[in-house]
């Protein structure tokens, strides 16, 4: 099934088969969330959409209003998970329109996009249900691994500082 196919039957309240899902975790990881830039550069006008919290009838509703991408540009401020009964369908959504339209959907990461916190909220739980055992860890995983890059990217910033802060004791102590 194509990623637009997909899309039509998510817009139905249908979530994805599990292949067809990991393999769009993957394409929006590979083309997408290693390449961009931390800071966004976004041309106006463009709407703000935040908190979804998995309210997939919400959205649908937003998109109706609004008009879905191409013909209108978003900025989604994060927290598509979580709370709501349709998580999995909400950011798979949003994820077909991000692979199907890369230059009209925009994505930050918000507190809810966190291991830990899905698992207390809601969102870990979903995948269990709608996944079988073999696939759940793994859809689980995949929808979130793309916004580790921001988390590693931040750590090896946090290291190159340290680094230079070691360096500039050891030149002072050597100067002494
Ligand atoms: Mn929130």
């Amino acid at each position: 099934m194509s990623f637009q196919k997909a899309l039509e039957e998510v817009k139905q309240g249908r979530f994805m088969e599990p292949l067809l899902c990991l393999d769009l975790c993957r394409q929006i990881r590979k083309q997408y969330f290693f390449q961009d830039s931390n800071i966004l550069t976004l041309k106006t006008p463009i709407t703000l959409v935040g908190d979804i919290h998995g309210q997939l009838n919400d959205l649908l509703e937003l998109f109706e209003i609004g008009g879905y991408p191409p013909q209108t540009n978003y900025l989604f401020l994060g927290d598509y998970v979580d709370r709501g009964k349709f998580s999995v369908e909400t950011i798979q959504l949003i994820l077909l329109l991000k692979i199907l339209y890369p230059k009209s959907v925009q994505m930050i990461r918000g507190n809810h996009e966190s291991e830990t916190v899905n698992r207390v909220y809601g969102f870990y739980d979903e995948i269990k249900v709608k996944y079988a055992p073999a696939f759940s860890t793994q859809i689980f995983k995949g929808l979130f691994l793309f916004f580790i890059s921001t988390i590693l990217l931040l750590l090896l910033l946090l290291l190159l500082l340290l680094l230079l802060l070691l360096l500039l004791l050891f030149l002072s102590y050597s100067l002494q």
